[in-house]
């Protein structure tokens, strides 16, 4: 049951407890009472009483005043600067939107102007020489206040701010914060909802995690995330608060900018976001900070010896709180104070604008730093901060706390003369219309108190390093023993294979200690448990308890200086680990090399937006896709069988994708990798397929590093008579080996000579394809380029089939860049299901039969064999032509 539903069905014992409280409040403080409260609860439960824990505080300030700490700042200074960043903030986006539809947001800002000029003037601390920075995460349709207040720094020019959001000519500012877009700004992009909370955490917990492993000091540094009360509704969002408050993160702070409004209108009309949020929050383990009332009120409260004016802000639900701002006083007096006579005469010296001026906790910047002051301080806990604003603030008729004004890029000019007024901004009458920068002048003690902050805290933010020490990269000679043959009999997967290439990385002197394993409780599946023991896995607490497992070589141990993340079942949460040790060198300077290894079909399509954040983040690291392929991962059926990763790999433009099939291929392509992320510091990461199915490995033929990089190598050329017909045959990943024993049925029955190629990326070779044919359409009197697929194919004689354990799609990327027509693709197109891999393979039509086949049937339109060998070999190979298309069963 609810509180307030519980009758009270003896109101003078109630008064008699509640005056016995308040004596102890008042002799001997709020701890000694909430001893008192806690030992009463307890009684009770253990006298049987069903007493369920109630998350929710009342609906007014955590701190209360006499506990709030002070800002050094000068109020008055501090609020003409927040002035002119609202403004600038304001007008940057209707400047932007007079002669184009880029579009912007001006409401979002004007609610959250106090909650980042706060931050900016006294908290964010910068990276400098001695000191790693602090991490902020501003909410993407924020950035207008942060381009303002940069560009009164000197640090953004006129020019730049009038192009924002038009950044093709190289001189404009991104809509939102985007590092590909601006790699010396922006550290975290955060606009697609929800990834920004996630991230944050986990880039809190792999601070802890560098700082647990020896590499930096803790230093008090702090992850801070500012969000919106509607962003919370993402799963994302509220999805990894128990890891913070699990792990006690108080590195960590979240801003939840409680504007009670998303797009469309109100985020909880019927609730309210804050106590919602209260309670999850605290649930979950973190402190709570609520910052809903701002310092105009406090007389009101003190007034408020009878609970009334609680019990009414109580009671009210978000829906309202949002009309009355859209109102004014009158109508606040009339519909907030008017309900209870004795609030109506509680205001009743008051004017209507005294009313008007009662302000909420986010747009009092003394609450404001009281709240951050605190976060600070805290410990043993992550700290939300909740702060209620109003969304539009300033915006007047043009949109405060309206429903349409999420969206609201241009205002009126008679709203933007009373937000010129309300702020006191120095613009004349004429002037209003073009919303004209405003600055302070050179020398003026504003523009020097604005300098002098980010002095006092280190320097300017945002700020993003680019680049860090490089890693000395061990040659490829030091995976031997993997370009070697793996010995007749001696069978294993590629999966095995690059768990022994991470072994080996482990155990380099150089860079063993920046490789960061990490596995989303898929240790075993990937033969990978060895690890466990070997190098740890890490728990900021160490080991509380004996493993079950403890008297075998690996056992299960946990260790706070573990080197593997183990991120339970989570691919979000692993993923967000795999950015932050994929961004260390940005964020810390420290080069962290992460595999993260799980099913493949869980990466992209699950956790697909992060992956197209990593690429904005500029992201280093080795993303593999465990057991991969449609057919070679044969018994976990629909769900897990990936026939497409490498499609959404290809979306990613600085993902390097690869399908290899020999444990050498591997090795060269993950050298080749860590020497191009890690050496040349290029801003790539990398996808490999790895898959289950165990063969042996040939040695590395000579000179195919090249090759295996730029996507695709001869492996064997066709051997047949003299005039024979002859085909290209194309494969990746296990299904290669398809493609060599189709080759050798098609000599073997039909004397065909049948070139093998093994392409270890389509992907590659479409982008090197589509970059050729660019150049040579836009120099068309100049030699022609050739592109890598063609010059392997120019001079070869035959039809093109390929064969892969994926959609027909991914082979099909290279049908433009082929120097023939004559090209089929197959592939694994079609719903997965489990059975043998030699069942999947026929079903999906992609195993040596069908490689022959289509071979045969390519070579009749060539008209190099007659028709009837076609039907010759269906028959031969027992297949069925009215089988239905596998995609459609
Ligand atoms: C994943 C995702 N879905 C939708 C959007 C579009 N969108 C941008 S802002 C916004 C509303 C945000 O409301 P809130 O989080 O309350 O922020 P406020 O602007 O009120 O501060 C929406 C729906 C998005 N950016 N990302
Ligand atoms: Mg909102």
């Amino acid at each position: 049951m609810d509180m307030q539903d519980i009758p009270d069905t003896d109101p003078q014992e109630t008064q008699e407890w509640l005056e016995a409280l308040d004596g102890v409040l008042k002799q001997e403080g709020a701890h000694r009472a909430h001893f008192l409260l806690e030992q009463l609860v307890d009684k009770a439960r253990r006298s049987g009483a069903y007493i369920p824990f109630s998350a929710n505080t009342a609906y007014i300030n955590t701190i209360p005043p006499q506990l709030e700490e002070h800002s050094p700042g000068d109020a008055e200074i501090e609020h003409r600067i927040r002035s002119y960043v609202r403004w600038n903030a304001m007008a940057m986006v209707i400047r932007a939107n007079k002669h184009t539809n880029v579009g912007g947001h001006i409401a979002s800002f004007a609610s959250a102007a106090t909650l980042y000029d706060v931050g900016f003037n006294h908290f964010w601390r910068a990276q400098t020489d001695t000191f790693g920075g602090d991490l902020v995460f501003v909410q993407g349709h924020s950035d207008p206040g942060v381009y303002a207040r940069a560009f009164m720094l000197g640090r953004l020019t006129n020019e730049q701010m009038d192009n924002f959001r038009q950044e093709v000519d190289g001189k404009g500012l991104s809509s939102y914060p985007h590092p590909w877009l601006m790699p010396d700004f922006w550290q975290f992009p955060t606009v697609s909802m929800g990834l920004g909370p996630l991230m944050a955490i986990y880039q809190a917990r792999f601070m802890r995690y560098l700082k647990d492993r020896g590499f930096l000091e803790a230093q008090g540094r702090k992850t801070w995330a500012f969000m919106g009360d509607g962003e919370m509704d993402e799963p994302e969002s509220l999805g990894a608060i128990s890891l913070a408050g699990r792990e006690k993160l108080d590195n960590l702070i979240f801003v939840i900018n409680c504007n009670l409004q998303r797009l469309d209108g109100p985020v909880r009309g019927n609730g309210k976001i804050i106590q919602e949020l209260e309670s999850d929050f605290r649930g979950a383990g973190w402190n709570v900070i609520k910052v809903i009332w701002g310092g105009y009120w406090e007389p009101l409260f003190m007034r408020d010896t009878k609970g009334i004016l609680l019990k009414r802000m109580a009671e009210c639900v978000d829906g309202e709180y949002q009309t009355f701002k859209s109102k004014d006083g009158a109508y606040v007096r009339k519909h907030f104070f008017g309900k209870y006579p004795e609030l109506l005469e509680m205001v009743s010296t008051m004017t209507d604008d005294d009313i008007w001026r009662l302000n909420r906790g986010g747009h009092d910047p003394h609450k404001v730093y009281a709240a951050y002051a605190a976060a600070m301080k805290h410990t043993g806990q992550p700290t939300v901060i909740l702060a209620k604003t109003i969304k539009g603030y300033g915006m007047g008729e043009s949109g405060e706390s309206q429903n349409i004004t999420h969206q609201q890029k241009k205002m009126g000019t008679s709203s933007i003369k009373a937000f010129r007024d309300r702020f006191a901004i120095p613009v004349p009458d004429d002037k209003l219309e073009e919303a004209p920068y405003v600055n302070f002048p050179e020398g003026s003690p504003e523009l020097k108190y604005m300098h002098e902050r980010r002095q006092a805290l280190g320097g300017y933010q945002p700020a993003r390093r680019r680049k860090a020490e490089p890693l000395e990269i061990p040659p490829l000679s030091a995976f031997e023993t993997l370009l070697k043959a793996s010995g007749a009999g001696r069978e294993l997967s590629t999966t095995m294979a690059f768990v022994r290439i991470l072994t080996m990385l482990v155990r380099d002197k150089k860079i063993g200690k920046f490789v960061v394993p990490i596995v989303p409780d898929e240790s075993r599946t990937f033969g990978m448990e060895g690890m466990f023991r070997q190098l740890g896995i890490y728990s900021q607490v160490g080991q509380l308890y004996t493993p079950q497992d403890a008297d075998q070589l690996m056992f299960y141990k946990e260790d706070q200086k573990g080197q593997v993340l183990q991120e339970g079942i989570n691919e979000p949460g692993a993923m967000s680990s795999w950015i932050a040790a994929a961004t260390s060198y940005s964020t810390h300077g420290i080069s962290m090399i992460p595999f993260y290894i799980y099913y493949s079909m869980f990466g992209f399509q699950r956790v697909g937006d992060l992956a197209w954040a990593a690429g904005d983040m500029r992201a280093r690291g080795f993303l593999l896709g465990g057991t991969a392929g449609r057919t070679t991962l044969n018994g976990e059926g629909l769900q897990h069988e990936d026939g497409h990763s490498h499609l959404l790999a290809a979306t990613i433009p600085n993902c390097v994708a690869y399908d290899p099939t020999y444990a050498y291929e591997l090795a060269v392509i993950i050298q080749d990798g860590l020497r191009r992320m890690y050496q040349e510091q290029e801003d790539v990461y990398y996808y490999i397929t790895v898959m289950n199915e165990n063969y042996e490995h040939p040695a590395m033929p000579e000179g195919v590093e090249k090759g295996i990089l730029k996507g695709m190598y001869l492996l064997r050329e066709g051997k047949s008579k003299k005039n024979a017909p002859k085909v290209q045959l194309l494969g990746s990943g296990t299904i290669l080996r398809e493609v060599i024993a189709g080759a050798d049925l098609l000599e073997k029955d039909f004397g065909i000579a049948a070139d093998i190629w093994s392409v270890t990326s389509f992907n590659e070779l479409r982008r090197d394809g589509l970059d050729v044919q660019r150049w040579n359409m836009l120099h068309p009197e100049a030699a022609p380029r050739v592109s890598h697929i063609e010059t392997c194919l120019k001079d070869r004689e035959g039809p093109v089939i390929a064969s892969t354990d994926y959609m027909k799609m991914f082979a099909d990327q290279v049908r433009g860049f082929l120097p023939t027509h004559h090209f089929h693709a197959l592939g694994a197109d079609g719903f997965g299901r489990s059975d043998t891999r030699e069942k999947l393979r026929q079903f999906f039509e992609v195993d040596r039969n069908y490689v022959a086949v289509a071979a045969m049937k390519a070579l009749a339109d060539m008209e190099l064999v007659p028709r009837k060998k076609v039907t010759e070999a269906i028959k031969k190979y027992g297949i069925n032509p009215e089988k239905p298309n596998p995609t459609t069963v």
